[in-house]
């Protein structure tokens, strides 16, 4: 088949115009012409704020080809500004009905309802607006890669985060007209950081100063991107499913990118503590002595990045998700396969809260608690990182545990906002968190230590000494594969 394949079965990918798509874009022409007036200012701006430097070296990359799922994707060399972002949906679902909320059981909707209109269009504007940020807060990292290996991981990352940013503004741009057009022109405005004008959530405003809190981002951060979309995809606004659904899809490596990340730190500090028989792990002078991340500074960081990201499942009690809800249009995590009568009117569910100072379980109404049922997801799907990590320290016999931290400790947003509290959720008064803050969270002594380590690696084949190898691999390549190509 030709690159400029039939993009009307939505299964292949058309090539033929600037904008690659799987939506027919060709047969729209006012939504081609609004995203084709909107591209430059995407370019200008990964020029901007993308990656810093390796804009012209052939990176391994893979490109979504298609959405079967058996073979979605191909790998090959591709310089940055040259991959093809674009737009692509999930095939359709013959017959696809509103699996909840009110308009449960009816067909799922082609157009926006005019009556959720403003809801819609901010779910999306939110989703949007973190796909840039996670870009902006990466940007330095290829100057200090550990390796060739990561770099190549890192700029799969961040050129799918693109794509991301694409497949929002198609929605923006097809469905709501002026509003929309003028969203994805603030889309590329706002700044991860920025004092003036920030993205949208909270730990999208964070540095990612180093490799560590990369690994700890796509572990936790990009999780909450898996939970989000996946309450999206259960959308009755049938295109916003299908575009959640084909973006889950790459997040899956994101996450493969995180998990694996930490593992191999962990992995490299175990192993280097065995050589040199140290066995007390809170040895910190001595094991950091050997060039490798102490395990309570990689604790201080999943305290940080856990904490965070438990930040952007919103507060406890919230209307928003009810009314986001009861409208269908945002489902709970696999809607579609829960067993009770998806509409929720009467349940309650179970959410930590502060009361006379004190955290306690309450039943509150299940369609006011949804953020929280959301994010015990979440704390149920980002446990099973961490025992993986703790699998690692457990087969090298060092006594020590990794532990996600609280719900109450450290948040900005919610109920626990208002108090400060230990790792282990014990309420603390403002003086002694001053004191023990650097016990729980990195402190500015652990960061300069940390960055002392990032010294960029860039023979093929050879890791920085405070990460391990990967045991594979991407697309089944030898250990030794020039993943980037620096010298071209
Ligand atoms: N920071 O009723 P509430 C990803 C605001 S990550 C700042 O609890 P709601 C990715 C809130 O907006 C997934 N403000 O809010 C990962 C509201 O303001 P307004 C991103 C916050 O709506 C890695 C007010 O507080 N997608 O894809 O129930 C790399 C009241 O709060 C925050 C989504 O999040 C915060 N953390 O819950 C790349 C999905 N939290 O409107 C990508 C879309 C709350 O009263 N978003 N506020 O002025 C949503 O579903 C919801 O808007 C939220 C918030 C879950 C974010």
């Amino acid at each position: 088949m030709s690159d400029a394949t039939m993009a009307t079965t939505g299964s292949t990918v058309d090539y033929s115009g600037l904008i690659p798509n799987n939506i027919d874009l060709n047969s729209d022409a006012r939504v081609r012409k609004a995203l084709e007036t909107w591209h430059p200012g995407y370019i200008d701006w990964w020029k901007q704020m993308g990656p810093d430097g390796f804009q012209s070296n052939p990176v391994y990359l893979r490109t979504a080809i298609g959405v079967d799922p058996d073979g979605w994707a191909k790998f090959g060399y591709v310089r940055m500004p040259e991959y093809k972002w674009g737009i692509l949906l999930a095939p359709p679902v013959e017959g696809r009905t509103i699996p909840f909320g009110a308009h449960k059981g009816e067909s799922a909707w082609q157009e926006v309802p005019g009556e959720c209109r403003a809801m819609l269009r901010r779910l999306i504007v939110i989703q949007g607006d973190t796909e840039p940020a996670s870009v902006e807060q990466q940007r330095h990292l290829g100057r200090t890669a550990p390796s060739l290996y990561d770099m190549r991981n890192l700029f799969q990352v961040n050129v799918e985060e693109g794509r991301h940013l694409w497949a929002m503004v198609y929605l923006l741009q097809k469905y709501f007209g002026r509003d929309g057009r003028e969203e994805a022109e603030e889309l590329l405005r706002r700044r991860s950081g920025d004092a003036d004008s920030p993205r949208m959530l909270g730990a999208f405003n964070e540095a990612t100063p180093d490799w560590l809190s990369f690994f700890m981002f796509t572990t936790f951060t990009d999780r909450d991107g898996k939970m989000q979309l996946e309450a999206l995809a259960q959308s009755g606004f049938d295109p916003l499913s299908r575009t959640c659904r084909f973006m889950l899809t790459e997040e899956a490596h994101h996450m493969f990118v995180g998990v694996t990340g930490v593992g191999r730190v962990v992995e490299a500090t175990c192993k280097a503590m065995r050589t040199a028989g140290i066995d007390d792990p809170t040895d910190i002078e001595r094991v950091r002595a050997l060039g490798v991340i102490d395990l309570p500074t990689i604790q201080k960081k999943v305290n940080l990045h856990f904490s965070l990201t438990l930040d952007l499942f919103g507060n406890e009690i919230s209307t928003n998700a009810a009314n986001a809800f009861n409208a269908s249009l945002k489902g709970r995590f696999r809607e579609d396969k829960l067993a009770d009568d998806h509409v929720l009117t009467g349940a309650t569910y179970p959410v930590l809260r502060l009361q006379d100072n004190m955290i306690v379980r309450q039943d509150v109404p299940a369609l006011n608690a949804l953020n929280m049922r959301l994010r015990d997801d979440f704390i149920t799907d980002a446990a099973g990182g961490v025992q993986r990590w703790n699998r690692i320290i457990d087969a090298a016999g060092v006594p020590f545990r990794l532990l996600l931290p609280h719900v109450a400790f450290h948040r900005h947003i919610g109920e626990f906002a208002s108090v400060h509290a230990d790792p282990d959720g014990k309420l603390l008064d403002a003086a002694t968190w001053q004191k023990r803050r650097d016990e729980y969270l990195p402190s500015a002594a652990d960061g300069v230590f940390i960055e002392s380590l990032m010294r960029p690696v860039y023979e093929p084949g050879t890791f920085a000494p405070w990460i391990a190898p990967p045991k594979t691999g991407i697309d089944g390549q030898p250990g030794d594969f020039e993943y980037v190509k620096l010298h071209d």
